[in-house]
């Protein structure tokens, strides 16, 4: 069934408004069914698929691949219907993405936004393979008018008050980039249901909520798209009320993996005094990372960065500490090539969007 969205012109994206209370019921729910990366999965480039982020708005569809099509159509030349092996039959292109929610790190924000309380976890890392967008619409010929393709998943629910398909836009410039992919494989198997089967859209460097999960059209629009996940959802605001800016590129961030073990119930972190290695990952939407930086108690130093496995992908970094005993703080931020740096102190927004404060991680030392 196809439902007709109507979108106020701005709107709450959460029922609830942001507070300092403790963590809800709901969040809980949504934080069980939409599992974060363990943070010591960082110590592999490539995320296994079982270790990756989730993010299933409502529930994940069930899609027969033997009659499911992806319509392409709207302001085109020639509207295409693709059946899955049509698609596969397209020339592949394989490439490792960063994906990360926009929410990532929303949970350490006060007040906290009412939604999925993401600590930090929200990443993965996968080798996504499928067939470019752009070839596809090149081939169905955008119309002169054209000014944004709308993608479209097969999940549906309500939102905000409003009952909606999830769908968001590119503009015909970010939607026609060469590495933006109709991808119908992760790390060299077919999706699983839960990341979008049996196709899915990937933008590299933005947010993941622009890499819509099961596909069913590509509609080219003569007119910006105003449905929620676009017009009401992923905006920076400071109060319900604000039409904010949109959220897209993902923001320059670091990760360090939390070293030494933890203890069970607090994961407060014991290490042994003496030489440590850190090690962890860091990248941005916005172009490549120039720099990581380490702090021990509040003095910062460079850490040695890798080259990243992809332009689209994080990169390695690591930072040797002579561990002293005692109680420490430990924190890493990086900047990346348009000289953006993490803050160290969280700036609020109303939906929790783009905390990309750094990371801080307190030790023992024995
Ligand atoms: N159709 C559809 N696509 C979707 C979503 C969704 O709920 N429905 N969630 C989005 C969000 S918010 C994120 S962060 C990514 C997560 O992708 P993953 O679950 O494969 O990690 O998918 C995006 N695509
Ligand atoms: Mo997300």
């Amino acid at each position: 069934m196809h439902t007709q969205e109507t979108t106020p012109a701005h709107g709450a994206a959460h029922p609830l408004e942001p507070t300092d209370g403790p963590l809800t019921a709901e969040e809980l729910q949504l934080a069980f069914r939409n599992r974060g990366m363990p943070l010591e999965a960082m110590r592999y480039d490539l995320t296994t698929t079982g270790l990756h982020y989730l993010v299933v708005h409502w529930d994940i569809p069930h899609i027969d691949p033997t009659t499911w099509q992806l319509a392409v159509g709207g302001h085109v030349r020639r509207p295409l219907r693709l059946t899955l092996d049509e698609i596969r039959a397209r020339p592949p292109t394989t490439i490792p993405v960063t994906l990360e929610c926009a929410g990532n790190g929303l949970g350490r924000l006060s007040p906290r936004p009412v939604s999925l309380p993401w600590l930090g976890e929200a990443i993965g890392t996968a080798e996504w393979t499928g067939t470019s967008l752009r070839a596809l619409l090149n081939e169905a010929g955008l119309l002169p008018e054209a000014v944004e393709v709308v993608a479209r998943g097969a999940d549906r629910g309500l939102q905000g008050g409003q009952d909606q398909t999830y769908a968001r836009s590119l503009t015909v410039a970010e939607a026609t980039r060469t590495e933006v992919l109709l991808a119908y494989q992760v790390n060299g198997q077919p999706l699983p249901p839960q990341h979008g089967f049996p196709l899915r859209l990937v933008v590299p460097g933005w947010y993941g909520m622009a890499s819509v999960k099961w596909l069913t059209s590509i509609e080219v629009t003569d007119q910006p798209f105003d449905g929620f996940q676009q017009a009401v959802g992923y905006r920076y605001q400071q109060h319900s009320d604000d039409p904010g800016q949109p959220v897209q590129r993902i923001r320059v961030r670091a990760l360090m993996i939390p070293p030494g073990v933890p203890d069970f119930f607090t994961r407060r972190r014991y290490v042994d005094a003496g030489h440590v290695r850190l090690t962890g990952l860091a990248w941005s939407g916005h172009g490549s990372v120039k720099r990581v930086e380490v702090a021990v108690d509040a003095n910062w130093a460079d850490a040695a960065l890798r080259r990243p496995i992809g332009a689209f992908a994080w990169c390695q970094w690591t930072f040797d500490w002579e561990a002293r005993p005692g109680e420490h703080e430990l924190r890493c931020r990086a900047t990346d090539s348009t000289g953006a740096i993490q803050p160290l102190a969280a700036p609020w927004n109303y939906q929790g969007m783009g905390n990309n404060t750094a990371q801080r991680v307190t030790v023992t030392v024995k």
